[in-house]
């Protein structure tokens, strides 16, 4: 039997339970970001649900220009999608990718995987996963970034008391190559669900909001404190100030708890 920490295409593919994700699958040792490769065939015509994988990203990168610490034994996948729905709907994209890899992590883990917003994963407080959307002429890359195997040491000392991964929290290493065909499935269920109805997509991703309820900093050129009070049906939060409610979308701020 393969080691839990390996990702072979083949293995991943044999039992995979999607009608679109993964099909096909590419998998490499290093890549710089599997957003870039995922960008490049997507440019090519590469049919929606065509995945790429790699053990390592040597420049895997995070929302506004952030790094994203990428060691061996994480999770980094990127799936090319057609959205087909309005422009307006396309900030749902990063909602469905966490919810879909949350959902997995927990189906594979047992745990209790929270979202916070706009698209990051956290269990016991602190981030083991990140998603990142990108877009192009009439595509989209979803890029999910998940600490599966990753050993805390590997994390930045700064990082390592904010982040954590399934195997720290478990204290053994999860499937790799199970958890992958479970993050496809489960994107996939995501999205098609986000096609079919937006608001119970969005009612799914509230159940496991960690940052609804809460006292936020809203960081960015005109940061800001307040409570973050809901999502709207376009994934913006709105965060009560006593100025009133603002709306913050999720391209332009990132939130800092307090
Ligand atoms: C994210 O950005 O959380 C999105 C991460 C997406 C990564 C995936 S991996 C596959 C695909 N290919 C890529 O190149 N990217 C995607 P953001 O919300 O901006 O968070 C970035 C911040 O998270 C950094 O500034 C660090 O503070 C923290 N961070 C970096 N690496 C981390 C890690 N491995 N685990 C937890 N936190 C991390």
């Amino acid at each position: 039997m393969a080691s839990p920490r390996s990702l072979r295409a083949g293995a991943i593919e044999t039992g995979l339970r999607t009608h679109r994700f993964g099909r096909p699958l590419f998998v490499y040792d290093s890549v710089a970001s599997t957003n870039d490769v995922a960008r490049v065939l997507a440019e090519q015509n590469a049919h929606e649900g065509t995945a790429v994988l790699a053990q390592v990203q040597t420049a895997g990168r995070g929302r506004l220009g952030r790094r994203w610490i990428s060691p061996a034994g994480g999770l980094w996948l990127s799936v090319v999608l057609r959205p087909a729905v309005p422009l307006t709907a396309w900030p749902l994209l990063g909602f469905a990718a966490a919810l879909g890899a949350a959902e997995a992590a927990d189906g594979v883990t047992g745990l209790r995987t929270g979202l916070k917003w706009p698209n990051d994963l956290t269990a016991g407080g602190r981030k083991i996963g990140g998603v990142l959307v990108e877009a192009g002429a009439g595509y989209a890359v979803a890029g999910i970034g998940l600490n599966a195997n990753v050993a805390e040491d590997d994390l930045d000392p700064p990082l390592a008391e904010a982040a954590t991964s399934l195997a720290a929290l478990l204290e053994r290493p999860v499937d790799l190559e199970g958890l992958a065909q479970e993050v496809l499935y489960q994107f996939e269920r995501s999205y098609d669900l986000l096609h079919a109805d937006g608001p119970a997509l969005l009612d799914r991703w509230r159940e496991r909001a960690v940052t609804l309820g809460r006292a936020v900093r809203i960081a960015g050129a005109e940061g800001f404190d307040g409570v973050a009070e809901n999502v709207d049906d376009y994934g913006a939060l709105m965060v009560r100030t006593p100025d009133g409610v603002r709306r913050v979308v999720a391209g332009d701020v990132s939130l800092r708890d307090i």
